[in-house]
């Protein structure tokens, strides 16, 4: 037998926060991932679980205690393997040490590096990804300890005696907290065969039960292997499903001739070896998208949580999606407006560079305006990419090609076949805030920025 000591983990921005409940007693055993205390702060709640199967030898917190990171909650007698296990798995980094750490940024976790690591569910008041958080999955919420949900204690309680999944209750209170009306009216919605949807701005998924999946045993129609996926994939893959839930897509597609665009580009090549980068079309992408994002400003917003009003961005900070071997992830690349063709080149290699090296850190994720996924290097005629929401609007880019295109003023102006380069360029948006129309105004206008690359300056 061991004894371990269960520690409060990460509480994300927060010095302290209550304990709201004790959930179990000494000389209670408990199972791993079993939950032992229910932490709050004014914005969230998280349950902890068990690192480990053993039996609680001493509390060390009581209900209504206050408690920091790495504060002691319980001593737990385990076999001695569970706690091998458990420690191995345990966070090694303190607080202390994480604030110590010169590169550290104290309230925020580390990029995901590609080596798997142990899950630390954190305390944040948005449990909805904050702007360009790449987080974790595991420790941006983990569903079954710590419920994205806004709603007290004794709201928790109901909800937990009546087997409701307040991740499905839509919160009608101030800022989507759930209150004890909207559990009820959400069982009511169940028990009468229609779940009901409790209104609340935005674009609230609660109360509605979405049909499952069904778990299919692929072993039986031949041989299969289970592959993990890794820490980054399972980030997106959440962030990728919310937004897709949650928004209504629109893909707007355009092709703008980058027939000169590309003759200049080249042109910089050895003045860019020279200055030791390589001049990609991104930066050239990039510069004209904060052109038409300062025409269209509705682009460059966020829809409140409210869902009542636009908050307009009066700055240019744009993402740019990178594909790494464990995964999508996007960097940002900021004051897009204010940089140089040389130095959004370098920056982009650089930010690539580092995904691709996982030494990205928490702030190269945060604060993206729009996000740009160029496919260009790869090919593809067209596609639809997800909006990396809260931003309204992503652009896709495919790989360009020669293409007959018609030009009435050719050949004295009898009109002819001209062989152009062209760029294919999706963009997807969110209806909620962006019409059709305006979808269409802005990649025209992107076009036209691309075939005359001078009219950014205008
Ligand atoms: N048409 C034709 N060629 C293109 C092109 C386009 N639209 N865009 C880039 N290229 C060329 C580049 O010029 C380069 O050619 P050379 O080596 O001959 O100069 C080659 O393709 C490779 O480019 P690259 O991919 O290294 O560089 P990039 O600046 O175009 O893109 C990056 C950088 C990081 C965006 C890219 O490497 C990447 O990861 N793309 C994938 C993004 C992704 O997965 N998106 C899907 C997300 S789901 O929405």
């Amino acid at each position: 037998m061991a004894e371990m000591e269960v520690r409060v983990p990460d509480i994300g921005d927060f010095d302290t926060v209550d304990v709201v409940e004790v959930l179990v007693e000494t000389g209670d055993v408990v199972d791993v991932d079993d939950s032992l205390i229910t932490l709050e702060s004014d914005k969230a709640s998280m349950e902890v679980p068990a690192p480990a199967a053993g039996t609680v030898k001493e509390l060390r917190v009581a209900e209504g205690d206050q408690v920091g990171q790495d504060a002691v909650i319980l001593l737990l007698e385990t076999s001695g393997a569970a706690a091998q296990q458990a420690a191995a798995e345990a966070p090694t980094e303190t607080a202390a040490e994480r604030a110590a750490s010169p590169s550290a940024e104290p309230a925020e976790e580390p990029a995901p590096p590609p080596p798997p690591q142990p899950p630390a569910p954190a305390l944040s008041g948005d449990t909805a990804r904050a702007e360009g958080d790449l987080r974790p999955i595991d420790q941006v919420v983990d569903e079954r300890k710590f419920s994205s949900a806004y709603a007290s204690p004794s709201v928790r309680k109901l909800a937990r005696e009546l087997g409701v999944d307040l991740a499905k209750v839509t919160g009608s209170a101030r800022g989507g907290r759930i209150v004890s009306d909207d559990v009820k009216s959400y069982v009511r919605g169940v028990l009468s065969g229609a779940a009901e949807r409790p209104s609340s701005g935005g674009s609230g998924l609660g109360g509605f039960d979405w049909p499952q999946m069904p778990t299919i045993e692929f072993s039986k129609f031949g041989e299969v292997e289970t592959k993990p996926l890794s820490r980054i994939r399972k980030v997106s893959a959440r962030n990728l499903h919310r937004s897709w839930l949650h928004v209504p897509h629109v893909t707007q597609h355009e092709e703008a001739d980058v027939t000169e665009l590309e003759a200049f580009r080249k042109s910089l090549g050895k003045e860019a070896e020279k200055r030791g980068v390589k001049m990609t079309p991104l930066a050239f992408l990039l510069r004209a998208v904060a052109a038409c994002l300062r025409r269209y400003p509705d682009f460059n917003s966020s829809l409140d949580p409210s869902g009542e009003n636009l908050i307009l961005k009066n700055y240019v900070h744009i993402g740019v999606a990178v594909d790494t071997e464990d995964g999508l992830v996007v960097p940002v690349i900021r004051d897009v407006e204010e940089k140089g063709l040389f130095e959004l080149a370098a920056e982009v290699i650089d930010a690539a560079k580092r995904a691709r090296a996982g030494k990205l850190t928490p702030k190269d994720f945060q604060g993206a305006c729009f996000t740009i996924s160029s496919l260009g290097g790869i090919g593809g005629t067209a596609f639809t990419p997800i909006v990396n929401a809260p931003e309204v609007a992503i652009l896709g880019v495919s790989r360009n090609r020669w293409s007959p295109v018609w030009n009435d003023a050719a050949e004295g102006g009898q009109g002819a076949f001209e062989r152009r380069l062209m760029m294919p360029l999706s963009l997807s948006y969110d209806h909620r805030v962006i019409d059709g129309a305006s979808a269409c105004r802005f990649t025209v206008e992107l076009a036209a920025l691309l075939s005359d690359f001078r009219r950014v300056l205008l």
